[in-house]
């Protein structure tokens, strides 16, 4: 079971995650992607929805047209943990 970051190993974390923050009033990390289209947009969801399934780590996420909004929690540790960190450095990869 992953444990819970603390607030600074957090900060550290984010420190290596261009375009990741904190979430207010959430023990969570999240990000806004912006594609050029819808189809870039759906195109990075459904490569990031394998690599996800894949790592058994799933995100909170919201798409509106070339938007993807990304919030990045775990549910059985109640807050971030390293499995987070891990798939929102996968999320950026995907992005490129
Ligand atoms: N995804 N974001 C997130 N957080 C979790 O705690 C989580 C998950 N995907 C699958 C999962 N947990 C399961 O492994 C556990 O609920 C058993």
């Amino acid at each position: 079971m992953a444990e819970r970051l603390s607030a600074e190993a957090r900060q550290q974390a984010l420190g290596g995650l261009p375009g990741w923050t904190d979430v207010q009033g959430r023990d969570a990390i999240g990000k806004t992607f912006v594609f050029k289209d819808f189809n870039e947009a759906f195109g990075f969801m459904a490569r990031a929805a394998l690599v996800a399934e894949k790592m058994d780590h799933h995100p909170e996420w919201r798409n509106v047209y070339k938007t993807v909004e990304v919030v990045l929690s775990t549910h059985d540790a109640g807050g971030v943990t390293a499995r987070d960190i891990a798939l929102a450095k996968a999320m950026n990869a995907i992005a490129g």
